[in-house]
């Protein structure tokens, strides 16, 4: 019989384990790039798509069918927890948006933590669908968005150019920023349990903005609410995955991290990189804006990140952030067809 654990090549890399090819899934691989996504999200709403587990599980299982990739991702979205805590995001305009941003010392204090058994019921019926559906062919993913990214957009109210807002409580008022943080560890810490009791076969955590503080900065706010997730999930035994956006300048902070597995982003040369990164699977890396070349450069760019893979402990092929939506899908089919194709 088929067993994920000792059969999933993805898990295995995470791990540390030799297999014969290289794992690859995408971040947002279920996304607006794919027409049936779209044909989804023409009858439900972005928040109604991510609180019914089987419209949830119909666009997971999207790119897993169309492309074969390694690994399945939850669809849901980093902010989505946010809601049961007093802050749901709209998302029709587009890019998400609070109607009233999280700021001041009432606003912080009004934030509840919540038990994620029963605030995003929805999420542990998704992964338990989803599981199903998936068999012991491929792996899920669960994720969550690291505290500090969850308080830029809480903070913010949304996406911003420049977090001068947040920046701003950090010169002025850095013990507020300490307690959002404080409470948004608690959460997230929690609501990764919940996903990994409720089944999934790895965990990520996405920090995309962590990388615009000073590192004495990043060290003082961010690292100590990443370890202390981390470090609550290690006894899960579930792999555990960190993508820091921008993580060159931060690396040596990084690595003091217990973790399975880093994320790189396309800025980072795996070669070069390598050495500091001994102990760890990395992920990535190749340029999302890569798929829009020929696809003779997709073949060369993927196989030479393919070939310097091979001397890291693990590695699991990914782009070095998400995919953007008007991507091509014969970009995609080529990028999957060569790393799957690539022997070690
Ligand atoms: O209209 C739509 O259909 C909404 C587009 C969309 C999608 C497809 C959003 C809104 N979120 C998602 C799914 C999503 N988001 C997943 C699903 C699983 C997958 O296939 O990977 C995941 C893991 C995320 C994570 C996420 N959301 C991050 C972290 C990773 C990253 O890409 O940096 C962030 C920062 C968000 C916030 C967010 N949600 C949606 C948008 C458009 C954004 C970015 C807004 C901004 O630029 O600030």
């Amino acid at each position: 019989m088929a067993d994920l654990k000792t059969d999933s090549i993805f898990l295995k890399n995470l791990r540390g384990e030799p297999t014969e090819r290289t794992p690859i899934w995408v971040m947002r691989q279920a996304g607006r790039y794919l027409p049936e996504y779209m044909a989804v999200r023409e009858k439900l709403s972005f928040n109604e798509l991510c609180r019914t587990p089987e419209a949830a599980c119909e666009v997971t299982l999207q790119p897993i069918r169309r492309f074969g990739f390694d690994a399945a991702i939850m669809f849901s979205d980093i902010l989505t927890p946010l809601a049961p805590m007093g802050a749901a995001f709209d998302f029709s305009q587009g890019g998400p948006k609070l109607e009233k941003p999280i700021r001041t010392e009432e606003e912080i204090g009004a934030l509840h933590t919540y038990d994620p058994e029963e605030g995003t019921d929805f999420v542990a019926a998704a992964i338990k669908l989803m599981k199903e559906n998936l068999g012991d062919k491929t792996p899920l993913i669960g994720f969550a968005g690291s505290p500090f990214t969850l308080a830029t957009y809480l903070i913010e109210g949304g996406g911003s150019a420049d977090f001068a807002t947040l920046k701003a409580m950090l010169y002025t008022r850095p013990d507020l920023l300490d307690d959002l943080m404080t409470k948004l560890t608690d959460q997230t810490l929690a609501y990764l349990r919940m996903q990994i009791a409720a089944g999934v076969d790895a965990v990520q955590l996405f920090d995309t903005w962590g990388g615009i503080l000073h590192p004495a900065d990043y060290a003082r706010v961010v690292l100590p609410c990443v370890k202390r997730i981390l470090d609550g999930l290690k006894e899960t035994g579930v792999p555990r995955i960190y993508f820091l956006k921008g993580s060159a300048p931060y690396l040596d902070l990084v690595t003091t991290l217990d973790v399975e597995a880093l994320g790189l982003d396309w800025t980072m040369d795996i070669t070069g990189t390598l050495p500091r990164v001994k102990d760890f699977a990395v992920q990535g890396n190749l340029d999302p804006l890569a798929l829009f070349g020929t696809h003779d450069e997709i073949r060369r760019r993927a196989l030479e990140i393919c070939k310097a893979g091979t001397a890291a402990r693990g590695h699991v092929f990914n782009l070095g952030h998400g995919i953007t939506p008007p991507t091509p899908i014969a970009a995609v089919e080529t990028l999957v067809e060569t790393v799957q194709g690539f022997r070690r």
